[in-house]
C-alpha cells in the first residue's frame, strides 16, 4: 500500500517535471499569471544588543522603476531601532532619518538598475538594533513608486517583522579548586546577560546536598561549602533570567584526604597513589625504605593508631607487622 503510493506519487512528480520542461519555455508558469508588483521587507531576528539587516525589495515590476519615496517604520520603536540604511547605486538618493523608528528614502534610478522585466531588485537595506524581547512590525507607506513611463506602479505591500530574541545568562562558575580535608571550599564566578533583565540562581555542590538558592550580587556571586567526604564533585551554578532562559556553568571541587603527621617528619604521610593508604609515610613524595622503617617504628604512636585505615596495607582491617611486610613488598614489587 505504502509502495504503490509513493510509485504515484513518483508518478506525479515526473509527469510534473515533463510538463515543466515541455511548457517552460513558452508559457509563463502558473503562478506568473496572477502576478501584482511587490514591495517587500524581509523579516529577521537579532539577540538584545545585536543588530540585523533587512533587504527591502521590489518584485515583479513589469514596467521598470524610475524612482521612488517610502517610509519605512518600525511599529514598537521599544523593541528594535534603526541603526542605519543603505541604497543601491541609483545615482541619486536622500536617506533621512524621521525618528528612531522610521526613515524616509528616496532615489532616482539615474543608473537605469531597476529596468523593465527585471524579476526582483533591491531598493534597500535596512540595519536595525535590537533593544529588548519582542516582535516589531516594519511597515512601508509609499509616496511615490514610479514605473519607466512616470506611472504609479500598481502595487502590494508586504510588511516584515523583525524578532528580538532573549540573551541566555552566560555562566562562568570559576576555577577548579583543590582542598583539603576539613577545608571550606569558597570559589567565586560570575554570569554575563543584556542588562535591562533580572535574575535568580542556584548552586549544587555535587555531593548530594541537593540544589540550593545563590545569592546574586549583581553579576557575580560566591560559592561556598563543607565537603564531608573525600573525592572529586562537581560544582553546577545555573541563573535563570526573568524571561526564564537558563545558563548552566560547572566547575570542580577535589577534596584531598591529609594523613597524620609521624613523629620526627617534617611533612604528613601522603597517599601517592589515591587508593586511600598512605605508603608514604615519612611525606617525602615517594616510597622508599624509610616509610617502611618508620611503619615499623612508629607502629604503635598516637599518630599511626589515629588513622589506622590510612596504613593497613593488606586491608585487615588491623595494624600489624604484616602491613609492614606489605609494604615492603609492593616496595620491591615495583623496583
Ligand atoms: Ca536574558
Ligand atoms: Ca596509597
Ligand atoms: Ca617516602
Ligand atoms: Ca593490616
Amino acid at each position: 500500500m505504502r509502495s504503490l503510493r509513493s510509485t504515484s506519487a513518483r508518478s506525479i512528480a515526473i509527469l510534473i517535471l515533463i510538463l515543466t520542461m515541455v511548457l517552460g519555455r513558452t508559457a509563463p508558469a502558473p503562478a506568473a499569471a496572477a502576478l501584482v508588483p511587490s514591495l517587500t521587507v524581509q523579516s529577521a531576528q537579532a539577540n538584545v544588543g545585536q543588530s540585523v539587516s533587512l533587504a527591502i525589495t521590489l518584485s515583479d515590476a513589469a514596467t521598470g522603476l524610475s524612482g521612488y519615496d517610502l517610509t519605512v517604520s518600525l511599529a514598537d520603536p521599544t523593541v528594535a531601532t534603526i541603526a542605519s540604511t543603505t541604497l543601491p547605486g541609483f545615482g541619486l538618493v536622500s536617506q533621512q532619518a524621521l525618528s528612531a523608528s522610521s526613515v524616509r528614502l528616496r532615489a532616482a534610478d539615474l543608473m537605469r538598475l531597476i529596468e523593465v522585466g527585471v524579476g526582483q531588485a533591491l531598493l534597500a537595506t535596512l540595519t536595525v538594533d535590537g533593544l529588548k524581547p519582542g516582535q516589531t512590525a516594519v511597515t512601508i507607506s509609499v509616496a511615490r513608486l514610479d514605473d519607466e513611463g512616470g506611472f504609479p506602479i500598481s502595487h502590494q505591500v508586504v510588511a516584515g517583522s523583525v524578532t528580538i530574541l532573549n540573551v541566555v545568562p552566560s555562566v562562568d562558575a570559576g576555577a577548579a579548586s583543590t582542598i583539603n580535608e576539613g577545608e571550606v571550599y569558597g570559589g567565586s564566578g560570575s554570569f554575563v546577560d543584556t542588562a535591562d533583565d533580572t535574575w535568580t540562581a542556584t548552586v549544587d555542590y555535587g555531593d548530594g546536598s541537593g540544589v540550593q538558592p545563590l545569592t546574586l550580587t549583581g553579576t557575580t556571586f560566591a560559592l561556598g561549602h563543607t565537603y564531608s567526604a573525600l573525592g572529586v564533585f562537581v560544582v553546577s551554578v545555573s541563573v535563570t533570567d526573568s524571561l526564564g532562559a537558563v545558563g548552566v556553568a560547572t566547575t570542580q571541587v577535589e577534596v584531598l584526604a591529609v594523613y597524620p603527621t609521624l613523629p620526627g617528619m617534617n611533612a604528613p604521610a601522603q597517599d601517592l597513589d589515591g587508593d586511600g593508604t598512605a605508603e608514604d609515610l615519612n611525606g617525602n613524595s615517594r616510597l622508599d625504605f624509610a616509610d617502611i622503617v618508620a611503619l615499623f617504628e612508629h607502629m604503635s604512636s598516637p599518630a599511626v593508631q589515629s588513622d589506622i585505615a590510612a596504613f593497613d596495607f593488606n586491608g585487615n582491617g588491623l595494624l600489624d607487622m604484616a602491613d609492614v611486610q606489605t609494604l615492603f613488598d609492593v616496595l620491591i614489587a615495583g623496583a
